[in-house]
C-alpha cells in the first residue's frame, strides 16, 4: 500500500556514499539493494560546471513564456511546460530535455538566451562529461562490490559512443496555492511518482526541497536537499541487468510553497541495440532469469507509450 505523507520533516537515513573512501563499493551495493537511492559526497565534479549551467538555466527559464515556447514542444527533446512525456502527464514542472550526443543542435536554445549555441553545448558537455566520468566510477564500484569482473559491465555502455544518455533541466516555480492546500491535507505535485528507465541517474539540485522517494515499507520520505551533493538512482535497466537484486527507486517531487526548484539530471543509458538482460554471474542459472530478453530499442519504444507512474518492466517480466 502507498501511503501519502506531507512534506513536514526530512529522512535522515539517506546512504551516504563518500567517493573518497576506499570502501564504498559495498556501501553502494547495500544501497542499492535497500533503497535503489543515495547520496554521494567528495565527489570531483567542478563547482564551475554546476554553477555555469544553473545559471544559464535560470537565465533560459526567466525569459517570457512566449519565448521559451519557441524551443518546444518536448518531443521528447526541447522544452515543455507543465507537460511530462506525451500521454496527458502534467505537472507544476518546465523544463528542458536534451540528447548528450555531440550532434545535438542547440540552436533553439542559444537564439532565446542570445548567445552562440556552441556556448550551450560547451555548458552542458562539461558538466555532463563529468558527472558521466563520475557515473562511471560509481558503476565500477558497484561492479566490484558485486564480485562481477571485468568491472566495466555496466560502465561500458555509458562509455560506448552510441550511448542513450539524455540530461533534463527540471524548474519547479513556487506555488502559491499550497498553503490553502495543505490545510486540506493534499500534496501538490511537481513532478510525477515513476522509476528512471536508463541504468543509472545523477541529480543535483538547488537547496529547495521537494524530492521524495518510495521505500519499501510503502511510505513516502522527503530527501533533505544539498546543493554541494549528488542523488542517484537506480534505473530500471540496472534492475533487470542484476536480475532484481537492485530496484529502481520510484521518486517524485512536491511542488514547494515559496522557493523555486532547479535539478539537472544526467540520465545513464544504454546505446539503443544493446540487450539489456540479466549478467550470468548474478543467476542461478540461465532459466532464473526473471525477464524475457529485449533491447533499450524495444524497451524505450514501449516506455513512450506508457503514462510516467505505469510499471514499465512488467510487459517484460516472465510470467
Ligand atoms: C522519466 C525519466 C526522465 O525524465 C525521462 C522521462 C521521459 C520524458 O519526459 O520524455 C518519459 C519518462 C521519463 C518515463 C516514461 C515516458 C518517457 C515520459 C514518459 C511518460 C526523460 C525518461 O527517460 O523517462
Amino acid at each position: 500500500m502507498v501511503i501519502l505523507s506531507k512534506q513536514t520533516s526530512f529522512f535522515n537515513g539517506v546512504p551516504l556514499i563518500d567517493l573518497s573512501k576506499p570502501d564504498s563499493k559495498n556501501l553502494i551495493v547495500n544501497a542499492c539493494e535497500e533503497f535503489g537511492f543515495f547520496k554521494i559526497i567528495n565527489h570531483d565534479v567542478p563547482m564551475e560546471f554546476i554553477s555555469k549551467l544553473e545559471s544559464e538555466a535560470i537565465k533560459f527559464f526567466s525569459s517570457p513564456l512566449s519565448e521559451k515556447l519557441k524551443a518546444g514542444p518536448a518531443d521528447p527533446f526541447g522544452y515543455g511546460n507543465k507537460q511530462i512525456g506525451t500521454n496527458g502527464d502534467c505537472g507544476r514542472v518546465e523544463h528542458i530535455l536534451v540528447s548528450t550526443n555531440s550532434e545535438f543542435n542547440y540552436q533553439k536554445f542559444a537564439s532565446i538566451l542570445g548567445v552562440n549555441p556552441e556556448n550551450i553545448r560547451a555548458a552542458v558537455n562539461d558538466y555532463v562529461s563529468a558527472v558521466k566520468k563520475m557515473s562511471c566510477d560509481i558503476l565500477e564500484m558497484l561492479a566490484e562490490g558485486l564480485k562481477i569482473y571485468p568491472t566495466n559491465v555496466f560502465s561500458k555502455l555509458l562509455m560506448d559512443e552510441n550511448s542513450d544518455s539524455v540530461f533534463r533541466l527540471n524548474h519547479y516555480p513556487p506555488c502559491s496555492e499550497i498553503e490553502r492546500l495543505n490545510d486540506n491535507n493534499n500534496d501538490l505535485i511537481g513532478f510525477g511518482e515513476h522509476t528512471d528507465p536508463q541504468i543509472i541517474s545523477i541529480l543535483r539540485s538547488n537547496n529547495t526541497s521537494g524530492l521524495q522517494i518510495l521505500l519499501k515499507d510503502g511510505h513516502w520520505i522527503s530527501v533533505p536537499p544539498d546543493e554541494n551533493s549528488f542523488f542517484v538512482n537506480v534505473g530500471d535497466s540496472l534492475q533487470v541487468m542484476t536480475n532484481g537484486r537492485f530496484k529502481s527507486v520510484k521518486h517524485r517531487v512536491l511542488a514547494n510553497s515559496v522557493k523555486s526548484r532547479l535539478s539537472m539530471i544526467y540520465f545513464g543509458g544504454p546505446p539503443l541495440s544493446e540487450k539489456i538482460a540479466p549478467l550470468a554471474s548474478l543467476m542461478e542459472g540461465e532459466d532464473s532469469s526473471l525477464y524475457k530478453e529485449f533491447t533499450w530499442f524495444e524497451y524505450k519504444k514501449s516506455a513512450y507509450k506508457t503514462r510516467l507512474a505505469d510499471n514499465r518492466l512488467i510487459l517484460f517480466e516472465k510470467i
